[in-house]
């Protein structure tokens, strides 16, 4: 990529307090390159402690879901004021796994994205193909369709706040299979396009569009290398702490 380099995890269901106390701590130690912005996302209940801990790093940290109302009867669900009191900076929207699993669609993505701005939370907006799109040749159709609904309604000043993620659903967890670079970057292309036409050339050059599913240690730096692609969103490989450190230094 051209510009700074995200290098995230998202822990999902991993990690509770003691054991994300722990691997805090040690993410806390960690020198990070200057062309580096890493940022880790626990589950909810290890969140206020990770802030903590992180305060005044620079590794950001973020929720990997929020409720887009900020309060009343949502039993089980979290506020947009709630993450931002425990100290997060960002949000993650939308992930495959939410989508397929726990019924998160286009638009409730839009209502979390409006929310998440409007409390100063970055959203980070995860988009991407299925196996079945993929194998149809829909997936620039499908990541156009899924970006401009995301950002519906997304005033011109807010578009600086947002981070995007392409994380193709059949290359993401145990079953997936790593996808190929050139196609990356013409995917990343296409949703640059899409941001064009939505932001204006000179906003969306500024929105980073990262890539996630099944980077590792060995294909980390080859995906943060692809013109378009602004650092990589990181699963399993990452969850060790030292797995996590040396993808940051392997960018
Ligand atoms: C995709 C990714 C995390 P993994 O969800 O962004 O997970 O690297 O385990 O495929």
């Amino acid at each position: 990529g051209r510009r700074t380099a995200w290098v995230g995890t998202s822990w999902k269901m991993n990690k509770g307090p003691a054991e994300a106390v722990v691997a805090a701590r040690a993410l806390a130690e960690l020198s990070i390159p200057p062309h580096v912005q890493p940022f880790v996302v626990p589950p909810f209940t290890s969140l206020k402690d990770v802030c903590s801990i992180l305060r005044d790093k620079n590794i950001l940290v973020g929720a990997q879901n929020m409720h887009w109302e900020n309060e009343g009867a949502w039993t089980g669900e979290v506020s947009p004021p709630m993450v931002k009191e425990c100290g997060a900076a960002l949000v993650e929207l939308g992930h495959s796994e939410r989508r397929t699993y726990f019924g998160e669609t286009d638009q409730t993505v839009n209502l979390k994205v409006l929310a998440a701005l409007k409390y100063g939370l970055k959203p980070l907006i995860c988009i991407g193909d299925t196996q079945e799109e993929y194998a149809f040749n829909v997936t620039n159709e499908v990541l156009a369709r899924q970006v401009k609904i995301a950002l519906h309604g997304v005033k011109a000043h807010e578009f600086e706040n947002i981070l995007l993620a392409y994380e193709p659903v059949w290359a993401i967890g145990e079953k997936g299979r790593p996808a190929e670079a050139d196609f990356v970057q013409n995917c990343h292309e296409q949703v640059r396009q899409t941001l064009i036409e939505l932001a204006g050339e000179e906003t969306a050059e500024r929105i980073p569009v990262l890539y996630g599913g099944s980077v590792n240690l060995e294909n980390a730096p080859h995906y943060a290398a692809l013109p378009d692609v602004d650092g990589v969103f990181v699963g399993r490989a990452a969850w060790p702490v030292a797995g996590f450190k040396a993808i940051i230094e392997s960018i």
